[in-house]
């Protein structure tokens, strides 16, 4: 009987359920290189939401732009455009990717030279209150000024 009562509890242990990731996760973090001649640049990521409800991104801060913005690429009249969001939203259980052609972090009046090999800090505000914090690499891109 005792040995039984082990075997179940081992059971139970192994049954019961993963402990549940919540929150937002950020991965592939990365910054634009760019000269501070340039004025501009951009940073990119990947965001997934754990939780039941969608999450929204209000704004971004980042110590070496004057300027920073949350900016959507689009075609308009065959052109292509950058504008302006108001926020982004992460669906519940879902991805929301920033991407070169796509959605990204505009920062505006670059400070500084971003380089190859620095790292710089883009801090999220969420809608729940939460400020993310992501770390992000400064890696080339040579497809144009474009974001
Ligand atoms: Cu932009």
């Amino acid at each position: 009987m005792k040995r039984l009562s082990v075997l179940a509890v081992i059971l139970l242990a192994a049954c019961s359920p993963k402990p549940q990731k919540t929150g937002v996760e950020v991965s592939n973090a990365w910054i634009k290189a760019a000269p501070v001649a340039m004025k501009t640049s951009a940073g990119f990521m990947v965001l997934q939401n754990h939780n039941a409800r969608p999450e929204k991104i209000l704004s971004a801060e980042f110590s070496a732009s004057n300027v920073v913005e949350l900016h959507e690429m689009l075609y308009e009249n065959d052109m292509m455009k950058m504008r302006k969001m108001d926020a982004m939203v992460i669906p519940a259980k879902g991805s929301l990717v920033l991407e070169p052609g796509g959605l990204h972090v505009m920062f505006i009046d670059l400070k500084q030279d971003l380089k190859e090999g620095e790292t710089y800090d883009i801090t999220l505000n969420l809608e729940s209150g939460q400020k993310l914090v992501v770390p992000a690499p400064v890696k080339p891109y040579s497809h144009g000024g474009m974001h």
